[in-house]
């Protein structure tokens, strides 16, 4: 029996573990280049490995997780882009919302898609509040979803956002600024998000240094993903 993902997470934010999730996108990675990018994330020690993308070919997901777990150990959780992306070679899948926006696509559409799939599945499904604040560019989320993101400013707008996903029975927040962000979602936000919430914190999006890792975990991130850095080969745990 593979231990839950959620309770492992839970479970860092009681007794203030801190987690790293590589995230990678199999229409980015090619699954050739899977062997030495499952070395390089087990160095870093990573505690689980994210598989997802705003646009992902149909049918690509299954093929890469499955070619992943042959090579590691650390547990894969979908994050996907849309109902496509789900497969059974996974541990888990976030069962994201996007809360921050006003789409029903994402808010429930593509949740609905996904039942005939997962109802007969194996995956341990994880409900997060999925967020989104301005990282300063125009992010995939931003373009797929059709969004507006919660500006860096609107902490109260941020924390409201969360607190409601947790009142709708919420798992996990995850405060997304959105791959390859220019500007990290803020401390302030993270802290007072966290300081708001009993549920674990989420935070990714433009971490390429070690102080944004630091600053991040430090104002209450219970985990942090890190996608772009990996992918440019930035070492912020050692920098
Ligand atoms: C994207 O938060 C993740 O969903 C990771 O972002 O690629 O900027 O690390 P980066």
């Amino acid at each position: 029996m593979t231990k839950s993902i959620l309770k492992h997470i839970q479970n860092a934010r009681a007794t203030n573990e801190k987690l790293i999730a590589i995230l990678l996108d199999p229409d980015k990675t090619s699954s050739d280049e899977i062997p030495s990018i499952s070395k390089r994330i087990e160095k870093l020690k990573a505690n689980f490995i994210f598989v997802g993308g705003s646009l992902v070919e149909n049918g690509k997901t299954t093929f890469f997780v499955k070619t992943l777990k042959k090579h590691t150990q650390i547990p894969v959780v979908l994050f996907p882009g849309d109902y496509s992306q789900v497969t059974n070679e996974a541990d888990a899948l976030l069962f994201l919302s996007l809360l921050s926006g006003r789409n029903p696509e994402y808010l429930i559409e593509q949740q609905i898609k996904s039942v005939p799939f997962l109802k007969n599945s194996t995956l341990e499904i994880i409900p997060t509040g999925y967020i989104l604040i301005d990282g300063g560019t125009q992010s995939s989320v931003l373009k797929v979803s059709k969004t507006t993101p919660i500006s860096q400013e609107n902490i109260e707008l941020a924390v409201a956002t969360a607190i409601a996903g947790m009142y709708k029975g919420k798992q996990l927040i995850y405060l997304e600024a959105g791959s390859g962000a220019i500007k990290p979602v803020n401390a302030k936000i993270i802290s007072e998000v966290h300081k708001n919430i009993s549920i674990p914190l989420i935070v990714g999006g433009g971490i390429r240094t070690k102080k944004q890792l630091t600053t991040a975990f430090e104002n209450g991130a219970d985990l942090v993903i890190i996608g772009t850095a990996f992918e440019k080969h930035i070492d912020l745990f050692n920098t």
